[in-house]
């Protein structure tokens, strides 16, 4: 029997692609010069999309594949899935949730106190020779005892939280409501009031179109000249643009980002400032993480096919 064919989006490490290879025959979109003609060409078969968070799968795409059945995405972040477009058609859809939260959450809480203790400045002033030449290294500021605001208390946020709460910093949270297990943190409804009483403000929602733009001018503003911004979330929560001019005024402290618009193809003007961590969007790049999500995309590819319940479906 000849083997079900997928639309791969991106590319995976050697042990899944082996895995998906061995039980799939697996179209590989993003090795294609021509997309379009590479849609034509195989399109008529494909009865899945394997793809990953931040590449998702387009209408255009879903629109082009009459036979799609599933789209198994590896990440947790779903929002680049064009979710009308497969509910219509009665599309599966399914992602990576937990298995990647703790290690987000690590990176996040390591991204502040890199950028607060200023780490990445450090090495390069004993790598220099800055050291021996000029002296010592320009103090910083604390992070223990601080201030931190989280904004989306999920699965993500709740880790984050979890971590600073053993840095003794004083948390604070924004979301729908207040979360019964979240009594020791204070409940901030609105974002903009969250940022006024932080100090460290991480962003870790899901991003939707409804909180597109929820980090506009107005709590930067709030954050403010000793503020930092943490994204390891999606960039479409952070109005950029207002991000850049407040970074390059310094009318917000500091930012550090996993995530940025048209990633990897950065705003250039991110390149020229210094009060800025740059991360090349890795926050769930471990191996065992990467291990288990891509798993969990076999898993779900599987069972899709084999007709059993899909472990970590969103549609
Ligand atoms: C990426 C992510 O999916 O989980 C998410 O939503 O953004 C990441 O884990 C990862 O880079 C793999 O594409």
């Amino acid at each position: 029997m000849s083997k079900i064919e997928l639309l791969q989006v991106g590319p995976y490490p050697e042990w899944d692609q082996e895995r998906l290879d061995a039980h799939f025959t697996m179209r590989r979109y993003f090795e294609a010069a021509d997309k379009a003609a590479f849609l034509v060409e195989h399109g008529a078969n494909i009865r899945g999309i394997a793809t990953r968070g931040e590449l998702g799968a387009s209408r255009a795409m879903i629109e082009a594949l009459p036979k799609l059945e599933v789209i198994s995405v590896y990440g947790v972040g779903f929002d680049a899935v064009d979710l009308a477009a497969a509910r219509e058609r009665g599309i599966r859809v399914t992602n990576t949730p937990d298995v990647l939260t703790k290690d987000v959450a690590d990176l996040g809480v390591a991204m502040m106190l890199a950028e607060a203790r200023g780490m990445i400045g450090g090495e390069r002033w004993v790598r220099s020779g800055d050291w021996a030449a000029k002296g010592l290294y320009p103090l910083k500021r604390r992070v223990h005892g601080r201030r931190a605001g989280i904004l989306g208390l999920g699965r993500i946020g709740y880790e984050v939280a979890k971590r600073l709460a053993g840095f003794d910093m004083d948390i604070a949270y924004s979301d729908t409501g207040p979360k019964d297990f979240a009594r020791d943190w204070t409940f901030v409804a609105d974002p903009v009031a969250l940022a006024e009483r932080s100090d460290f403000l991480f962003v870790t929602l899901a991003a939707s179109a409804e909180t597109r733009h929820i980090v506009g001018r107005k709590v930067i503003e709030a954050l403010g000249p000793e503020g930092m911004l943490i994204n390891i979330s999606r960039a479409s929560n952070i109005d950029e643009g207002a991000l850049l001019d407040a970074l390059e005024a310094g009318t917000l402290g500091s930012a550090a980002l996993d995530v940025f618009e048209g990633e990897p193809n950065l705003n250039p003007r991110f390149l020229a400032l210094d009060n800025v961590l740059l991360q090349p969007h890795m926050a769930s790049g471990t191996v065992e993480t990467r291990k288990a999500m891509g798993q969990l995309v076999f898993d779900n590819l599987s069972a899709h096919f084999d007709g059993r319940t899909l472990p970590t479906p969103v549609l």
